[in-house]
């Protein structure tokens, strides 16, 4: 049996990817962080007490600002792969708390790396890198080849993980790889990300919940997949006899205002008489086109993406749309 550690674990991606290789008979380990009130919800339904028979996720307090942490887990575990996705991923954020971004995003890969060295752990490594390492574009579409243009402490902190991978896999020969993964979302998306705050909205704006969306720059252009797809790509990565880096993305760019339109009208609603602009979600600098060519990912790891942008739109609404239900329900 092949055994998985997920760094990032209660995040959108690593439920999705801890759902992927349970299915495919992995044993999974994921590192939670202590929190105060429970951080588990995305994967609750995965979890089932260690004491029972044939229990195959398993989870481990530790934290990626905390080396000795990482090196206990990596000696109990002893893993044949290694998903890198935790990190301080809100790029808004980022600029507030710059110093901390830093800190996870960048020191917390070279950490972890560097702990699998020290502990001679052999296993194949995934770090999570970003289309935001391509900022202000130097060309359309981006390629594995597009330079990098990092425009904000998020981007720059992954431009670092993103170098220090690789140099990892040059100097010492270990199966290190970048998924440079432009925006994928879904029903469980983080909901202050701009596509789960609209379908939030939506839900409740349906059942009477709420009145009005306040959002920022309505004309950035994204390039958004569904998550589901994007972590059978991060799979396919570590499956090679090589390791590299792949562009993982749709292929197609769209505006803010087209995912708002569409998630307005699958709920027979129209966006403008709810939609306010408040300047505190424009960022000091924007990324303001993003658009993959995927056609590396596709030629020499199979991968094509499943579910379409309209797809995409028409999941978070309906299950934002059941959500504020169960809301207006609970409030009586
Ligand atoms: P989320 O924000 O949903 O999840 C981030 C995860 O990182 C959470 O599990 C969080 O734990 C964990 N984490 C945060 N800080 C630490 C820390 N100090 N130590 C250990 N774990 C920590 O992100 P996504 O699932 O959307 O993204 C996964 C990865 O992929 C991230 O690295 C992100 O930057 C990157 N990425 C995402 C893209 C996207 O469009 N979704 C595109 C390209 C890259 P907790 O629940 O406790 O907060
Ligand atoms: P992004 O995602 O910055 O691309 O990073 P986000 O959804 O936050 O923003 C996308 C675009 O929407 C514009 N926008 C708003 N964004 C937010 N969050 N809130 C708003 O109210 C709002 N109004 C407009 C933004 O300006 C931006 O142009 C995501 C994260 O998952 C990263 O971790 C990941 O690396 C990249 O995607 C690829």
């Amino acid at each position: 049996m092949k055994r998985a550690l997920i760094t990032g674990i209660t995040g959108q991606d690593g439920s999705y990817l801890a759902e992927l290789l349970l299915g495919k008979g992995y044993e999974v380990h994921g590192i939670i962080r202590r929190s105060s009130s429970f951080n588990t919800e995305r994967i609750d339904h995965l979890y089932r007490d260690p004491h029972e028979r044939g229990v195959r996720l398993f989870l481990h307090h530790g934290d990626l600002n905390d080396a000795s942490s990482l090196q206990s887990i990596l000696a109990e575990v002893q893993p044949d792969e290694i998903y890198n996705l935790g990190a301080q991923s809100h790029v808004r954020v980022s600029f507030d708390i710059p110093e901390y971004t830093g800190e996870v995003t960048a020191l917390g890969a070279v950490r972890l790396l560097e702990a699998m060295r020290k502990m001679r752990v052999a296993a194949r490594f995934y770090q999570a890198s970003s289309s935001e390492l391509y900022g202000k574009v130097a060309e359309i579409p981006q390629r594995e080849t597009t330079p990098f243009h990092p425009r904000s402490p998020y981007a720059a902190a992954k431009a670092y993980a993103f170098y220090v991978a690789q140099n990892y896999r040059e100097a010492y020969g270990m199966h290190v790889s970048n998924g440079i993964l432009f925006n994928h979302e879904s029903e469980r998306r983080g909901e202050t990300f701009v596509t789960r705050k609209i379908t939030r909205a939506v839900g409740r704006i349906k059942q009477g919940l709420q009145r009005e969306l306040w959002l920022g720059n309505l004309d950035a252009r994204r390039d958004w997949g569904h998550a589901e797809d994007y972590v059978e790509a991060m799979w396919r990565m570590l499956q090679q006899d090589q390791a590299d880096d792949y562009v993982i993305g749709m292929g197609e760019t769209h505006a803010v205002r087209e995912f708002l339109e569409l998630a307005f009208r699958h709920a027979d609603l129209d966006w403008q008489e709810y939609v306010r602009i408040d300047p505190k979600y424009f960022r000091p600098a924007e990324v303001d086109v993003l658009l993959a060519d995927p056609t590396k990912a596709r030629e020499k790891l199979g991968w094509t993406p499943k579910v379409t942008f309209p797809e995409l739109v028409r999941r978070m609404v309906d299950s934002d749309l059941e959500l504020a239900a169960r809301e207006k329900r609970a409030r009586g």
